[in-house]
C-alpha cells in the first residue's frame, strides 16, 4: 500500500490435514451347507485364530447371520477374505467372507 496503510492477512496454515484411512471388517457369513468343522479350519489357517476363538466366531455366526472376524486395513481385509472364500470354493462348499468398512 502506498499510503502507509498496513493490510493484515491471516497466515493460512500450510499442514495439509490428512483423513486416517477407513478400517475395514471382514465378516463370516452363514449358510447352511458349510460344515462346521471346516468353518473352524479355515478360520485357523487364514485368519491364524486359535481353536477357541475359531469355534467362537463360527458359533456367532451360525446363530446370527454373520460375524466379525476382524479389523484392519482395507487392503489386507480384501485379500485375506478372498483367500478364505476361495479355499472353500476349492472345497466345494458356499462359505463366504465379506469386507465392509467400519463407521
Ligand atoms: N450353518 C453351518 C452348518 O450348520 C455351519 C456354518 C457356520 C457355516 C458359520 C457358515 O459362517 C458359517 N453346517
Amino acid at each position: 500500500m502506498s499510503n502507509g496503510d498496513t493490510t493484515l492477512t491471516p497466515k493460512t496454515s500450510t499442514k495439509p490435514k490428512l483423513e486416517r484411512p477407513r478400517l475395514y471388517k471382514v465378516l463370516l457369513v452363514n449358510d447352511d451347507y458349510t460344515p462346521r468343522e471346516f468353518v473352524v479350519l479355515v478360520l485357523k489357517a487364514v485368519f491364524r485364530m486359535a481353536e477357541e476363538t475359531s469355534q467362537r466366531v463360527m458359533m456367532t455366526a451360525h446363530k446370527m447371520g454373520t460375524c466379525v472376524v476382524v479389523i484392519c486395513a482395507r487392503d489386507i481385509a480384501e485379500t485375506k477374505a478372498k483367500e478364505a472364500t476361495d479355499l472353500a470354493k476349492e472345497a466345494g462348499f458356499p462359505l463366504m467372507f465379506q469386507t465392509e468398512p467400519e463407521e
